[in-house]
């Protein structure tokens, strides 16, 4: 009866052959009984209303004590669901860590008070923060063994490097890793559990995939969610997998199973598929009652299978406990369980001063000075063109951002580059005939051939998979680089951005981060771009606590803005305007590779005295167009603010020249209404209101999507006749 929990891994030494020996049983029985009294504990509390929401682990016991004893904590990876409380006990969560978890603790160290219980983290095992959403997860560990691999190919690259994110994103790998991640049978409809699949069976990833199958998705029964009932029989045709198919509430047949997937993966054989027929004791959540939509006779079947009783029993049919001692032993459990909740209940709640901390990196702040190589630009040492945009000719936009991608690769090994279309030919034996795609717009054109496959590749055509992988891959502190190939199409991949990407920082109080950039071609004005290749949207993005939003306008600021998105430790959402790609404005010489552009940094322009035009992306050419005319036909002078980022955004710059101007425009190309310009109109009306002599102008497309025919889209978008009209009203006014 010696085995202390907190150190259920490590005694175990079940090999594969053979039956279990009594203290190895005893000791699944123990994790398994003290989940149970931990969860019959925090529904207490709950109900005490001590705590403020519940989810057990009931039925799922067996199945997840297998999980966590088949793998190793602090050595393998983790990416649980919110129901895996055996599979974390295991690990070696401590019971009271989940009670903290459970009064939402300042000193929980999961989040510190900010996610429901249940929802775990931790860096010390290895179990990445968990959200609530049903699915990312899976997408997120394909990530975590696509940097695995990479980082043992790759030794070097985990090196720590000053001067950039990687001070702060410490890396550590084996070799042989595992990936375990964990999901109810209802979540496999998500799409992002088949786009996972999809590339765990490409890339022959070392993922095991835990189907947690009790039956139902709250009261949604399997039949409904998986056609046939039955999701093993639907995804057996994936190559590469090891298959299982288990008694979930059997541990002893559930920890072979693990074993088995386990040392599939470890071979570098593929990843695994176990599946494990679980119950449901209680209903979904303390917010649901199952009776509503079970029938009694369904209920009762399932409470004879319940694992906990099941286990019981075979230590008593077994002679491996008496009845006494398996009560002493239940008792001793519920006592651990009651003092954790105890010890919980006293600690301390968090500070309210503390809210904020961990949005962004506490470490490297974007905006900090230096990044700002922006006077200390060198001119490339070679003159005229090059291929990767060097050289001191001047030169387009989309040359800055490829030049920038090809010295940053070469700088830090850390950078891989994916999406759809980016690489220049999957086939490699074409490369030496072909050209190469390079992107949809080519601006990842040669990368590939220069930096090798296993760093620049083609995704599958699956938005959310771009940026669930990144958001893997960046926790393992590696840098991916991803291309969302039309903004249009960004929408899959949102729920990952917002729910993941952006919060992963936050919700585990500063235990993880994921500073992956994302680039995006954006925005109309292309005759004939219409509806789904036209979009704006940037507001959507800006209103994400813990992502930034650049948007530059021109080559210079492309190359020294991405350059400060790839070095910094936060996600990045760059926003690429796909017609100041190639337009004859804004071409610059080649920077040199270190030249950086700090966030939150706004650059005037043109100076003026009679009005300020905030303004950013295509709109800065339009505006400067419609400044001049007004300059030479009017005499007005605008000052044209190019915000450059949009979160964060220099509001020192503005309010410095509307103090001066006491007139001013807001112009974007997106939608008016909730458009980005509402904020900063708000913003000016609320803290410059006594500098104003006019109302805030605020100018944006119409409120509609973005029409084909060349002469709808004109009318729709904001043209420079539309900036200088503004002008001269408000001038007048
Ligand atoms: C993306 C998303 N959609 C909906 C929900 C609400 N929700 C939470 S759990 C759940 C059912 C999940 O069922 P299943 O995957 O079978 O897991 P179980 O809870 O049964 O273990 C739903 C619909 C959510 N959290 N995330
Ligand atoms: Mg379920």
């Amino acid at each position: 009866m010696g085995l202390a929990v907190s150190s259920a891994h490590a005694p175990m030494g079940i090999d594969a052959s053979g039956r279990l020996n009594s203290q190895e049983l005893i000791q699944i029985y123990r994790l398994m009984y003290l989940s149970r009294r931990i969860d019959d504990r925090e529904i207490l509390l709950k109900r005490q209303q001590k705590t403020f929401f519940q989810i057990s682990a009931a039925g799922h016991e067996a199945f997840q004590v297998a999980a966590g004893l088949a793998l190793k904590p602090g050595y393998d990876w983790f990416f649980p669901y919110y129901r895996d409380r055996a599979l974390t006990l295991t690990l070696g969560v401590s019971p009271t860590d989940m009670f903290l978890q459970a009064v939402g603790a300042g000193t929980d160290p999961a989040s510190g008070g900010r996610q429901m219980p249940t929802h775990w983290s931790s860096r010390e095992l290895n179990i990445v923060s968990t959200s609530s959403s049903t699915a990312t997860q899976v997408l997120h560990a394909v990530g975590c063994a696509e940097a695995g691999r990479y980082f043992s190919n790759h030794p070097d690259a985990a090196s720590r490097v000053e001067g950039d994110y990687r001070a702060f994103r410490d890396v550590t790998f084996h070799g042989d890793e595992v990936v375990l991640t964990c999901i109810g049978e209802g979540s496999t409809s998500q799409g992002e559990f088949w786009e996972a699949l999809n590339t765990a069976s490409n890339r022959k990833l070392p993922v095991i995939f835990m189907i947690e199958d009790n039956g139902y998705a709250i009261s949604v029964p399997v039949e409904v969610n998986t056609p046939g009932g039955n999701i093993s029989r639907l995804v057996a045709n994936f190559p590469n997998f090891h298959f299982e198919e288990v008694d979930g509430t059997d541990p002893e047949q559930s920890l072979r199973a693990f074993q088995r997937a386990a040392e599939h993966c470890r071979a570098g054989l593929g990843p695994a598929f176990v599946h494990g027929h679980c119950i449901r004791i209680y209903s979904h959540s303390l917010s649901d009652d199952d009776k509503l939509y079970r029938s009694a006779a369904e209920r009762e079947a399932d409470a004879m299978r319940d694992p906990i009783h099941k286990m019981q029993m075979r230590l008593l049919r077994e002679n491996i406990l008496t009845p006494e001692q398996v009560t002493a032993l239940e008792k001793e459990l519920e006592r651990e369980a009651a003092a954790a909740a105890d010890r919980a209940l006293e600690a301390p709640l968090p500070e309210l001063a503390t809210i904020q901390k961990h949005v962004y990196s506490e470490d490297l702040d974007p905006k900090r000075a230096s990044f700002a190589t922006e006077k200390a630009q060198v001119a490339g040492s070679t003159n005229g063109k090059s291929a990767s945009g060097k050289g001191s000719a001047p030169r387009t936009m989309a040359d800055l951002i490829n030049a920038c991608l090809h010295d940053e690769m070469a700088r830090d090994p850390r950078i891989v580059v994916y999406g759809e279309d980016v690489a220049d030919a999957s086939r490699e034996e074409a490369l030496s005939e072909v050209k190469g795609k390079g992107g949809v717009f080519k601006l990842t054109s040669g990368l590939q051939a220069e930096f090798g496959s296993e760093r620049v590749f083609n995704s599958p055509l699956a938005e959310a998979n771009i940026v669930g992988r990144a958001v893997g891959l960046a926790v393992r502190g590696m840098k991916p680089v991803v291309e969302i190939q039309f903004f249009d199409y960004i929408w899959p991949a949102v729920h990952q951005i917002h729910n993941e990407l952006s919060l992963m920082r936050w919700r585990s109080n500063g235990a993880w981060a994921a500073p992956a950039v994302i680039r995006v071609p954006i925005g109309g004005y292309l005759t004939g771009g219409a509806i789904y290749h036209s979009q704006s949207g940037e507001s959507i993005f800006t209103h994400i606590p813990g992502l930034r939003v650049a948007f530059p306008s021109n080559a210079l600021d492309a190359n020294g803005l991405l350059r400060t998105a790839i070095r910094c430790d936060d996600p990045v959402l760059f926003l690429e305007h796909k017609r100041l790609y190639r337009e004859s404005y804004g071409r610059a010489p080649y920077p040199g590779p270190d030249f950086a552009i700090p966030f939150g940094k706004a650059k005037i322009v043109r100076p003026g005295q009679h009005m300020t035009l905030v303004t950013y992306g295509a709109l800065v050419p339009r505006a400067l167009q419609a400044a001049q005319i007004a300059s030479r036909e009017k005499g007005i002078e605008v000052e044209v603010i190019d915000l450059r980022t949009l979160s964060p955004y220099d509001w020192d710059t503005i309010a410095t020249s509307v103090r001066k101007t006491n007139r001013v425009i807001v112009a974007h190309e997106d939608m008016l209404s909730w458009g980005y310009g509402a904020e900063i109109a708000a913003r000016i009306a609320d803290e410059l209101f006594d500098n104003l002599d006019a109302p805030v102008k605020r100018i944006g497309a119409m409120d509609t999507f973005v029409a084909y025919q060349p002469v709808l889209e004109d009318a729709i978008l904001p043209q420079p006749d539309t900036v200088l009209k503004a002008i001269t009203e408000l001038h007048a006014y």
